[in-house]
Order: C-alpha cells, then structure tokens, then sequence
C-alpha cells in the first residue's frame, strides 16, 4: 500500500476524551472512530488489525479441531424464554421489537441459539463430541461504556460451544480450550494469565479468565507471581489427548491466581510473600463449564448408548476480538505510539523514502515495494511529498515492526537503512538483504 492512496486520518492533536493509551493511540492513529458511545467504526488501519486478530483466533480453533460457523446478530426473544435468562439478563440485553411486535434482541451471547441448532439437527451420542463456534458482532448495553474498544457495547467476539456425552468430556472440552487459548494469545505477542474467576450471568461452576496485566485493567487481580515464568512456547500438544490438555491447564491453573471475585485472603497468605501479587489485568476472554444449564430447560438431548435421551454437557468459551486490540497497545508501546507484534501488525514493514521526488531514491523504493510484495509480505510505502521527521513519527505512531528508510545518501553507498521499532536500533544493508531480513523474520515459526 502506498500512504498517498491510503487513508489514514492520523490525529496531530491527543484526542482529550480518551483516558487510557490504548484508547489515545487508536484515535491518534487512525484506527477507530467513536459513533456513539461505545459504537465505532472501524477505519482502514484499525479493520486490518481486526482482521489480523481474527485470523489468528480461526487458524487456532480450526487446529484444536473446532467448527467455525455464522449466527446472527439479532436473536428472537421467546429462545431466550425457554432458558429463563429473558428477564434475567437486565438492562444489558438490547430489546427490540419489529413491526409484527415480536420481542427480538441484539445477541449479548449464543448459548441459547447453539443450543436451538444442536438440539434440531444432532439426536445420537455418536455425533458427540461438538464444537462449533463463530466470530459475531455482539451488544452489551454497559452501564459505562470506556476506554474505547476496550469496553464497547457493541464489540466482536469469538464464542465457541461443547457438546459432550459426559462430564468428563466436557471437561476436556474446557481443558482443550484453555490450551488453545493460552497458544492464541501467545501468537499475538501476548501473555495471559487463566485465572479462577465468577461465572456472572453465563452461569455454571468451572470458570477461567484469560488475564493480560496491566495497569489500566479494569479488573483486580491477586496471584503469585510466579505464575509469570509459565510459558507454552513451541510445546507441540496433542488436542485430542485428555491427559495432554489436563497437564496442561493443571500446570496453569496449580499456582494462586484468582479475580477479586472469586480471592480467598486466607489461601492468598500462604503463598511465601515476596511472591503475593495484587495488580490490574484486562481480560481478554473467558472459558466456562456449565454442564446441563441450558440443554435440561431447552431439552436438548442425545439418544445414549442404551437408547435413552439423556441432556448434554455443555460449555461456552469467549475471546474478546476487538477487546484484545486495546490491550495488546496496552501491553506494547512507548511515548512515540504502537509497537505491533509481528503476530498482528497492520502491515509487515515501512519504507520510508527520504526524498521523494529524488530520482534514485523513488526507484529504490520502488523495488523494495516490489520485492517486499512478491515474497508475499505487505509493505507500506509512505510516498508523501513531506519531512522526514513527520514520515518518522507516523511510522511509529501506527507502530509497524520494522522500517526501510531509503535516502539519497545512503544509496550512494549502496545501502538503506533497517530499523526496529521495539528497540530502535537501525541497521545499513544492501536494499536486497534488507529484503531477504524482513521475510525471514515474518517465516519465522
Ligand atoms: N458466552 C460466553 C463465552 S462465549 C461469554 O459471553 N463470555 S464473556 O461474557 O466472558 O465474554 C467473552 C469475552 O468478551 C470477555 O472475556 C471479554 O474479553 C469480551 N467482552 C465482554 N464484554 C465486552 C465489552 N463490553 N467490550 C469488549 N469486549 C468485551
């Protein structure tokens, strides 16, 4: 892309409503802008992060062996009768009505709708076990809607669906689930933490949080701090092995980490006290076993191996799409702007050329672009006729990974200049091995 043909309404001013950074740097750098509160449109920068995040999440279910699929938006009220949850999901359910006068609502969740497709198309334990899952659009009416996508009412989520035979495959439903988070979040340049949490309206027993800490987290974390060091890294995990994924989430789940909702002060005080934590984390998804709850009321049953009807073991599982951009800002920039990880940046590197118009310069550019392109990466080209101490600033307000800056000067010796945005350093190599840099840093595993 070049920046002349783009559009990227980047702001001069800091916007004065935006309290956190995150918030700051989406608005700064053009990715959002606000339609109503907690409603935003996603402009060309911010959508291609979106989308980024979104393929990562997908490519990550489809491995763990999860069934993408597509509910809508707006939901029929009487679904949401037969559970009960109708009346008792208050204010935050947006109510609709159309103009035959039948009570809809904008979905704040599916559990009530998957639970109508299973229980319509899958009669036989044989068809067990389940996952289907989808990336929607949902609406939480908040009472303070903030922070910007952060705490939207309208915000994308990925929610997912078990369906088990047993309580004990739907805990490895649970398990499998936490694995498969911990990689999606590690993909995106991201550590969070599972942590013992309440279940809140979606109801059941067994629940985790997914915790990035930060301190503009809206929630209040207590842990030891050991549970820091836990990484999955390139640990290669078997999805279908119950004993696998249960090693797994034990060795996540053993140490103290826990929301205040669900804190045990006297549990918390055993841990030795250099290593007790309380601090503020933003959660970036949630997993939850909740057994019979919706499948006995909505009768959602299979025919068991003896022929009888018995209901299924359900969970649901939640990663906060649009959420996870403001905290990954959150949790990677400095005074300049964004710091995108390789994971999930907009484009895969800069070129900033020093003095446009200059014939050299343009046609080095040029052939970057074009060797950057055809090993299937994505530049972008700020092309504008401007200082280069402004083409600089907007390169690290939106934060891309790596910059190729091309001068007059430095062609006369044969070389550009590569830097990284993280660390600031800045190579001189020959325009090809810059090239050839750049793509084996994105073919990195
Ligand atoms: N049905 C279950 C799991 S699929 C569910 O709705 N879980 S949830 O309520 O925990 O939401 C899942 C994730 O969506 C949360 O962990 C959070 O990251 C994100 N989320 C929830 N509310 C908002 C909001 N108002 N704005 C942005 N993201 C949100």
């Amino acid at each position: 892309m070049r920046l002349t043909r783009y559009f990227l309404p980047v702001l001069k001013e800091t916007p004065a409503e935006a309290q956190i950074v995150s918030h700051r740097l989406m608005l700064r750098a053009g990715m959002i802008r606000q339609q109503a509160a907690g409603i935003y449109s996603w402009l060309p920068l911010g959508y291609k992060v979106l989308r980024r995040i979104e393929q990562i999440v997908h490519e990550e279910q489809m491995r763990t062996g999860h069934i993408p699929m597509l509910m809508p938006t707006i939901q029929p009220a009487d679904l949401w009768r037969e559970s009960g949850r109708y009346d008792a999901y208050g204010p935050e359910m947006l109510r609709i009505r159309d103009r035959h006068d039948r009570d809809m609502l904008f979905g704040p969740t599916n559990e009530e709708m998957i639970t109508d497709i299973f229980r319509t198309h899958v009669n036989s334990y044989k068809d067990l076990p389940l996952t289907l899952y989808h990336i929607q659009w949902k609406f939480r009416d908040e009472v303070r809607p903030r922070f910007g996508v952060m705490r939207g009412r309208e915000f994308l989520m990925k929610d997912g669906y078990n369906f088990d035979l047993t309580k004990e495959d739907a805990l490895h439903a649970y398990n499998r689930h936490l694995v498969s988070y911990l990689r999606t979040y590690e993909r995106m340049g991201l550590q969070a933490i599972p942590m013992r949490a309440d279940s809140g309206p979606i109801g059941g027993d067994d629940t985790h949080e997914f915790l990035v800490l930060a301190d503009t987290g809206e929630s209040e974390v207590f842990y030891d701090s050991a549970v820091t060091d836990i990484r999955l890294g390139e640990r290669q995990i078997d999805y279908d092995s119950v004993d696998q994924c249960r090693a797994v989430m034990e060795e996540f789940t053993a140490l103290y980490a826990r929301t205040d909702e669900t804190h045990d002060q006297q549990a918390f005080d055993k841990i030795p006290e250099d290593r007790r934590r309380s601090a503020r984390g933003i959660e970036v998804g949630q997993i939850f076993y909740f057994g019979t709850k919706y499948s006995d009321p909505m009768g959602a049953t299979v025919q068991g191996p003896n022929g009888k009807p018995v209901p299924v073991h359900m969970g649901s599982h939640g990663i906060g799409v649009s959420r996870l951009l403001g905290a990954i800002i959150e949790a990677s920039h400095d005074d300049n702007g964004i710091i995108w990880p390789e994971g999930v940046t907009p484009f895969h590197c800069g070129i900033v050329n020093l003095k446009q118009g200059d014939a050299e310069a343009d046609t080095a550019c040029e052939q970057i672009y074009a060797a950057l392109v055809a090993k299937g990466l994505e530049p972008l080209y700020d092309d504008r006729d401007e200082r280069a101490g402004g083409k600089f600033a907007t390169m690290d307000l939106i934060g891309l990974p790596w910059r190729i800056t091309v001068g007059p000067r430095g062609l006369k010796n044969g070389v550009v200049e590569l830097t990284s945005r993280r660390t600031g350093e800045s190579e001189e190599l020959a325009p090809e091995l810059a090239v050839n840099r750049i793509a084996e840093i994105y073919q990195a595993p």
